[in-house]
């Protein structure tokens, strides 16, 4: 049961893995096991449903849907199941993704998909493990310890900057 993937991680394309790549390495520093395949809503719509419908019982706990252009997948997937879906627009030649942006975030009520920015692969899956942290301690105290990792870091950053000023103005 502790050894099956905790987030579904789908992408319409393996065009969209170079973008994927950074959502999955997040999820590994967390710990958190997934299990990501291309399906497309498009190409094979019966897989990306039967996906969806059995993502739940087989212990997932949350679905992270990655799309360009027509970015249809998420909403999709989100039809079928129960668990909350992340939605994560991929940079189109159109508009910068825009359209995979709005094809993503613009559901229907009754049907949400969480969406992340335009390329937001390593949002998409903190948002997963704050999710699924909800009911993981542990996890949960991992996310406390990026915070603080974070807070620091910007700190340094802060502290670089003055120097600066403080020289240069
Ligand atoms: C979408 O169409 C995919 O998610 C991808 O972002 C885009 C282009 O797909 P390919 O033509 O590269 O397979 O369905």
């Amino acid at each position: 049961m502790a050894d099956r993937p905790k987030v579904l991680v789908v992408m319409g394309s393996d065009s969209d893995f170079p973008v994927v790549k950074d959502c999955l390495k997040t999820l590994k520093d967390f710990g958190v096991k997934f299990e990501a395949l291309v399906c497309s809503a498009h190409r094979t719509p019966e897989k990306a449903a039967e996906k969806a419908k059995n993502a739940k019982q087989n212990g997932c706990g949350v679905i992270i849907a990655a799309a360009g252009k027509a970015a249809h997948l998420p909403g999709v997937l989100a039809a079928f199941t129960t668990l909350p879906v992340i939605g994560l627009p991929i940079k189109s030649s159109f508009q910068d993704g825009l359209d995979s942006l709005l094809s993503i975030v613009q559901m229907p009520p009754g049907v949400p998909v969480a969406t992340v920015g335009v390329n937001g692969a390593a949002n998409a899956a903190i948002l997963a493990v704050q999710i699924l942290a909800l009911a993981d301690p542990e996890l949960e105290m991992r996310l406390e310890s990026y915070k603080s990792n974070m807070r620091a870091k910007v700190e340094k950053k802060n502290s670089s900057l003055q120097d600066i000023i403080s020289k240069e103005i």
